[in-house]
């Protein structure tokens, strides 16, 4: 495998700037606040810096509504800032990739307001996105909003339907015309010459519709289709996506990821081929049971829960396929899932730091770029105080509510707020928790979402003051893969009679010089397994004090090296 691009040995701590650090009193984050704790990311040691869209915007979607793709919502501050934001992380070492929301824009965009205007064929922009007549005086198709109700929204002034996948002020706009793609080229390259260091690029893979707009399959008792399975990888995705490398990435030294939902393998690799022709890498959702999620939106709650196994055929699989023929990211959760340690760990309070850890270890040993989400070197929880609708601000949770709550799909509201308890896109929204003065330091105001009581006991004063915290673990994984070649160029492969084990994950790295030996309890169960580790192995890493070889205690995680040639004992 080559393994020479930068980005290939990174480390990324994405940033969700309205829940970092408030800087000016208003209890909401902002740049300032960011560059405020910019020595604390540098100290974890990561190397990039994902920010969530910080454009000016109406915020209806957490800023994936953009009003304005070359200027800075007000809120979080001026260009100026996020310049010096920019030349500061510079100065220590650290890049920074931003968002990139060009599947649809606000609906206060200039464009789209340009495009409300006129239907008539002199309206340069009407084009800029889907407008479709009337179909037997209903909506054009069948296909619902990821965010409930339809995903078209009629305008009395024109007679016409628009077309939003995501809120109805979130319009997609038009790929298919030249003069979009023109213009959304030349804003990258506005903020290439910036100096910024690549784009993380929100839901990509829907950017081409298919032709003739078709109705989509409907499941469950829903009214809608589900436009997901029609839209991704529509017929043009690669040629615009190729248009874009040859016109704006190639022409800089950059990371790309692309957000991807509902990919296979084989169409991952199209976006992520090893050619360098499109994008660097892929965030895809299968191990974080995005498929769990989407039932929700007609009312249905799967009951998913994360299995061992579910997880570990993803993650085989996903190593297996890209292994020389491309290169994945690394995550465990962002701004969109529950956290981490909520979900696929365990937050009790024996087990929180160990789980964490454990999830960390599994997930950095792996090939590919790994991600960090805010706080979750801190093993920040899913917030259990969220106990009534009226403490979130998500729009996709209050959307959700409205739909099977109010309009009575549900007969109580319980059954829906503990979903949301566990799957609301506000559990990981809450803001950091630096500390344990009011707020969590976050803020000396209200904050715009709630912040989670237990920030008492977990922040990052705490961490800081703790050798064996789990931000000190991160820290040393990270060194760890810009020391060792390994953990970037080494064969991934999964033990013999692993595949069906229902508490440890066991897997190594190899190269010709090293290897790893990765063993991860899932469970809060005391395990025996005889893994035959070689005499010359070395505990590398563990989140126990001690080695009790074949016993594999609750949550357990350890790391052996040993030379790849080196003699079974
Ligand atoms: O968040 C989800 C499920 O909880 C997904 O359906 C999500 O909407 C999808 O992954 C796309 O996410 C991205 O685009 C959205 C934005 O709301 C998300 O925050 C963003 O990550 C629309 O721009
Ligand atoms: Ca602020």
């Amino acid at each position: 495998m080559q393994t020479e691009k930068w980005w290939q040995k990174a480390v990324v701590y994405q940033v969700y700037p309205k829940s970092f650090q408030d800087s000016n009193h208003d209890g909401i984050g902002d740049i300032r606040g960011i560059i405020q704790r910019l020595d604390y990311i540098k100290q974890l040691g990561v190397d990039v810096i994902w920010l969530n869209p910080i454009y000016k915007s109406p915020d209806i979607d957490g800023g994936y509504d953009i009003s304005d793709y070359q200027d800075i919502n007000p809120t979080f501050g001026s260009m100026a800032d996020f310049d010096e934001l920019l030349s500061k992380a510079h100065a220590m070492g650290l890049k920074i990739i931003m968002d990139l929301v060009v599947n649809h824009s606000s609906s206060q965009h200039d464009w789209f307001q340009k495009s409300l205007a006129s239907a008539e064929p002199d309206n340069d922009y009407r084009d800029y996105y889907v407008w479709r007549d009337p179909v037997d005086g209903h909506e054009p198709n069948n296909w619902g909003s990821f965010f409930s109700g339809p995903a078209w929204t009629y305008d009395e002034q024109s007679g016409q339907y628009y077309l939003h996948l995501f809120a109805k002020e979130q319009p997609d706009l038009n790929w298919d015309n030249p003069k979009v793609r023109h213009s959304i080229f030349n804003m990258m390259n506005w903020w290439a010459a910036k100096g910024i260091d690549g784009f993380r690029m929100d839901v990509i893979s829907l950017i081409s519709k298919p032709d003739g707009l078709p109705d989509a399959p409907i499941t469950g008792d829903s009214i809608f289709g589900n436009p997901g399975p029609v839209v991704s990888n529509g017929p043009r995705v690669h040629q615009y996506i190729r248009e874009m490398n040859n016109k704006v990435l190639s022409k800089h030294d950059w990371m790309t990821v692309g957000e991807t939902t509902g990919m296979s393998v084989n169409d991952a690799k199209k976006y992520a081929n090893i050619d360098g022709s499109e994008l660097d890498m892929l965030f895809q959702f299968e191990h974080v049971g995005y498929d769990g999620d989407t039932n929700a939106a007609q009312g249905h709650f799967s009951g998913y829960t994360p299995k061992l196994k579910d997880i570990r055929d993803s993650i085989v699989k996903w190593q297996t396929a890209f292994d020389g023929t491309g290169w994945t990211s690394l995550y465990w959760s962002n701004h969109d899932q529950p956290r981490a340690v909520s979900w696929f760990g365990n937050k009790a309070p024996e087990y929180r730091e160990l789980s964490a850890k454990m999830l960390a270890a599994l997930l950095h040993f792996l090939q590919g770029t790994p991600y960090i989400y805010q706080g979750e070197e801190l093993g920040m929880t899913n917030n259990d105080a969220f106990q009534s609708i009226t403490q979130y601000r998500d729009v996709e949770t209050l959307n959700l509510y409205r739909q099977t709550v109010e309009q009575k799909k549900l007969t109580s509201s319980k059954e829906m707020l503990d979903y949301l308890r566990i799957h609301s896109r506000d559990n990981a929204r809450t803001p950091m928790q630096w500390d344990t003065c009011s707020n969590a330091g976050f803020s000396d105001s209200t904050p715009w979402l709630e912040t989670n009581p237990n920030y008492q006991a977990i922040n990052a004063k705490a961490a800081l003051d703790n050798p064996d915290s789990i931000f000190y673990f991160y820290q040393k994984l990270i060194k760890l893969r810009h020391q060792l070649p390994v953990i970037t160029d080494g064969t991934f492969k999964l033990l013999p009679d692993n595949e069906q084990d229902d508490h440890i994950f066991a897997y190594t790295r190899t190269n010709s010089e090293t290897t790893l030996l990765i063993i991860a309890n899932f469970t809060s169960d005391t395990i025996t397994r005889n893994y035959d580790v070689p005499k010359a192995a070395q505990l590398l890493i563990q989140n126990y004090t001690d080695d009790q070889e074949t016993t594999i205690r609750p949550y357990e995680v350890k790391v052996y090296q040993y030379p790849t040639k080196s003699l079974k004992k």
